[in-house]
């Protein structure tokens, strides 16, 4: 029996790539291929856009009010939570992420789409008592028009939310290219679309490459706006892309986000939310805790109490609500994991736990490698720098809270910071200091449709979630009308 093919769903429609090529995508735990995407070209993308561009101008979606978008929104929540169990398990074979964090995550995903349908006819603008006689002056909010969204494989449904919700809500049309690793889920979700009945062209899917359809979405004159979530060094190159016709963008990108545990800690509940912070989703996640900025007097004691945890950690099926270690998503991933290990013991690291690929039986073929942590870093090394995507973690010792914060801020990204401490004033003090779009304190690894997140630095540009998120799929426009009589002298601007 051949493997099940997946189609684009371009303007209501599902077609098949029109060069008729597919890519495997590959099940990391078995290293084998389990379903075809569609490998897009210049030629569906350009249809997807043209299509979105057209269902935003014409139609029924432009003569929906906010009201009607939201009831939309909201029914397509209710079909979401209904399937959430089978979208959980798709993305599992497809990106190796643990079924007990995947289930969760499905099951809280229409949580945005609640939001944002609640969100979308409250957006008000307003009536400003502007400064000049016979004048009325009022803002109106605006969507953009066509939204093309890049996602990556670590998170694939979850970060289109992020994107989708706020801008349909907003009233825009969406094209989704999700990555070549991991398309399986986006095309389940066009079946959910499609059954709550949105207007064709609303929502579109097509799969493919950076390279061969990634680059026409970014660089399309009708596109309005790029959301992207994905590496540092795509996410410049979108940038570029998206400046030739000045398009707005949202970029959410790299981390190398510092969990610094103070000697007053709760120690057992911080070595928790270390492990949390690197080993969950087996690192590939951009809030990654990957260095661990600890207290030089509990140094010791804290890493034998996290590396005890590590030891215990369950690698196997990620399919198991049992296993607490999947595999790594993707090989050209699981090779750059491993490159790292080599980095870092060439830098000087001292290895204490793991450190090479997991040969365990549980782990058969897949690309598992054993939970890494790595002693005696320097805030300079490369393993201390650069992000790895992976449960590799970088412990730095600090002699007092100047020291930490110089190292939790000394590195190009700002995405997220841990800080464990039981005393208040330093808690508040840290969270303002600490350059990171979100602080977490005597916590770790927690989100909500509420709370907005992005970064600071090179982590990103913009905002997702929350009311925040809304304004970045909309524009303001100012409407002058003017109730004098007479129009003043026509050679000068009117100031008064
Ligand atoms: O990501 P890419 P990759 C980081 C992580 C990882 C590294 C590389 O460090 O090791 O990035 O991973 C699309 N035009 N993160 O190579 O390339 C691509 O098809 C338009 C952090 O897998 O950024 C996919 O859909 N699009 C991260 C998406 O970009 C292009 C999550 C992300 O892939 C493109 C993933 C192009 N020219 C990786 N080239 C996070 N922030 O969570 C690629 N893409």
């Amino acid at each position: 029996m051949g493997l099940p093919h997946y189609q684009h769903y371009i303007n209501g429609k599902w077609c098949p790539p029109s060069n008729n090529d597919f890519i495997e995508s590959i099940n990391p735990y078995t290293a084998k291929p389990w379903c075809l995407i569609p490998r897009g070209n210049a030629n569906d993308m350009n249809q997807a856009i043209e299509a979105a561009h057209l269902a935003f101008t014409q139609g029924e979606w432009p003569k929906m009010n906010a009201t009607a978008r939201g009831a939309l929104l909201r029914k397509l929540g209710d079909i979401v939570s209904q399937h959430a169990e089978h979208l959980a398990q798709i993305e599992v074979t497809d990106n190796g992420k643990l079924i007990a964090e995947m289930s969760a995550q499905l099951h809280y995903l229409p949580q945005w789409l609640y939001y944002y349908a609640g969100l979308a006819d409250k957006i008000e603008g307003q009536v400003l008592p502007i400064d000049k006689a016979d004048m009325f002056n009022f803002t109106l909010y605006e969507p953009l028009g066509v939204i093309g969204a890049i996602t990556p494989w670590n998170s694939p449904l979850l970060l289109m939310i992020w994107k989708l919700a706020p801008a349909l809500a907003a009233g825009n049309t969406f094209v989704l290219k999700p990555s070549e690793f991991t398309s399986a889920s986006a095309f389940e979700f066009a079946k959910l679309v499609e059954q709550a009945g949105f207007p064709p062209g609303v929502f579109n899917v097509v799969s493919g490459t950076g390279q061969e359809v990634g680059d026409t979405l970014t660089a399309h004159p009708l596109v309005a706006k790029i959301a992207f979530t994905g590496g540092t060094q795509t996410g410049k190159h979108i940038y570029q892309q998206a400046a030739t016709h000045l398009k707005k963008v949202s970029l959410e990108l790299g981390g190398k986000s510092p969990n610094i545990v103070f000697k007053e800690a709760h120690l057992e509940n911080a070595a928790k939310g270390v492990i949390s912070g690197i080993f969950a989703a087996t690192g590939q996640t951009c809030i990654a805790g990957s260095r661990l900025l600890v207290e030089k007097s509990i140094h010791d004691e804290f890493v034998e109490k996290v590396v005890a945890i590590a030891k215990t950690a369950k690698m196997g099926n990620p399919l198991s609500y049992e296993t607490q270690v999947g595999p790594v998503t993707t090989k050209p991933q699981y090779e750059k994991i491993l490159s790292y290990l080599d980095i870092a013991k060439a830098e000087g690291a001292k290895c204490v736990l793991g450190g090479s690929k997991a040969t365990r039986p549980e782990c058969g073929d897949g690309w598992f490698i054993e939970p890494t942590i790595f002693t005696s870093v320097n805030n300079n090394m490369r393993i201390a720098q650069e992000e790895v995507f992976g449960p590799v973690l970088s412990v730095i010792s600090f002699e007092d809270e100047e020291e930490a914060v110089y190292l939790a801020n000394n590195v190009i990204y700002g995405l997220a910071a841990g800080l464990w401490t039981q005393n208040m004033q330093r808690a508040l003090n840290l969270s303002k200091r600490l350059q990171a779009g979100t602080v977490w304190v005597n916590t770790y690894r927690t989100l909500s449709f509420m709370s907005p997140f992005g970064g600071y630095k090179q982590s990103g540009i913009g905002r997702e979630s929350g009311q925040e998120a809304i304004y970045q799929y909309l524009q303001p426009k100012c409407v002058w009308i003017s109730t004098a009589t007479e129009v003043p002298n026509p050679f000068i601007m009117r100031l008064k």
